[in-house]
């Protein structure tokens, strides 16, 4: 049995060579060698809708990236961040990766992990809790999508500005992930193993009574190990550079 990869919160962008340098990079060695990879959100520094591949050559180069490993048989699963929830069946299409919903189950052998990017865990943050309902609404994305590409990205890149603005005035614990939340999640989807992203406080937490739920956060990019991996042969989960 092959490895299983889990990266997330990459921020791709044409401002950040270096990180992309080390995804594609990440993509030709040690994901060309494994059997599936777990993207969890946040990949991409905003998604402002699938005709982001018709105007970003970055995009374009990413989804070639992924198609080929799709052709060397790794399985890639793409589940949304807050940064690129809209990303969609063209996406998923082109670059042959299947979309997962948050949160999801998967099995891992012979165990239920359960991934999610990680920001409805973060529940104390009212402010952003609201920002995100008004955002994943069906019709408000109709209308934001009505829009041309370009303004949509000056929307886009305003949202950014006012987020790490927003963020400054925010107090830390609010923007790490409710315990609450956390273990609601372990509980009601009955697995003792959460992968996510989001919060960028890379560890490994342990939750529940006599410490039986394991909680992975990855870490954003750039890392010094940036991806979550489980080889094959083994029960444990190890940071991978
Ligand atoms: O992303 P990050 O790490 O900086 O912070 C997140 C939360 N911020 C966000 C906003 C994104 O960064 C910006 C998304 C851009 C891409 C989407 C483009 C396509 C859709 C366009 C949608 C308009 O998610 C941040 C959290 C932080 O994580 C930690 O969890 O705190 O939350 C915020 O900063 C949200 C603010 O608190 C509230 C924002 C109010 C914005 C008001 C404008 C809403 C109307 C938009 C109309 C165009
Ligand atoms: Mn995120």
């Amino acid at each position: 049995m092959r490895a299983t990869y889990f990266i997330s919160d990459l921020h791709l962008c044409a401002e950040r060579p270096e990180t992309n340098a080390a995804f594609f990079e990440f993509m030709r060695g040690p994901v060309r060698e494994s059997g599936a990879l777990y993207v969890l959100g946040d990949l991409f520094e905003y998604w402002i809708g699938d005709d982001q591949l018709d105007h970003d050559p970055l995009a374009r180069e990413v989804v070639a990236a992924f198609a080929a490993n799709a052709a060397g048989g790794v399985a890639q699963f793409f589940m949304h961040g807050n940064r690129d929830f809209l990303i969609g069946e063209r996406f998923a299409r082109e670059a042959r990766m299947a979309l997962l919903p948050d949160p999801t189950v998967i099995e891992l052998g012979g165990e239920r992990v359960l991934l999610m990017h990680g920001d409805t865990l973060c529940t104390d943050d009212r402010a952003y809790q609201a920002f995100r309902a008004q955002v994943r609404d069906p019709q408000w994305q109709r209308a934001f999508l009505a829009k041309t590409y370009a303004e949509r990205e000056a929307i886009a890149r305003s949202l950014r500005s006012k987020s790490d603005v927003e963020k400054s005035m925010k107090a830390e614990a609010i923007m790490d992930v409710s315990p609450k939340a956390v273990e609601d999640a372990f509980a009601r989807h009955r697995c003792s193993t959460l992968v996510h992203g989001h919060t960028h406080r890379p560890a490994v937490h342990k939750h529940g009574k006599d410490a039986m739920w394991a909680r992975h956060v990855l870490p954003d990019w750039p890392a010094a190990e940036p991806a979550l991996c489980r080889a094959g042969s083994s029960a444990e989960f190890r940071r991978a550079t």
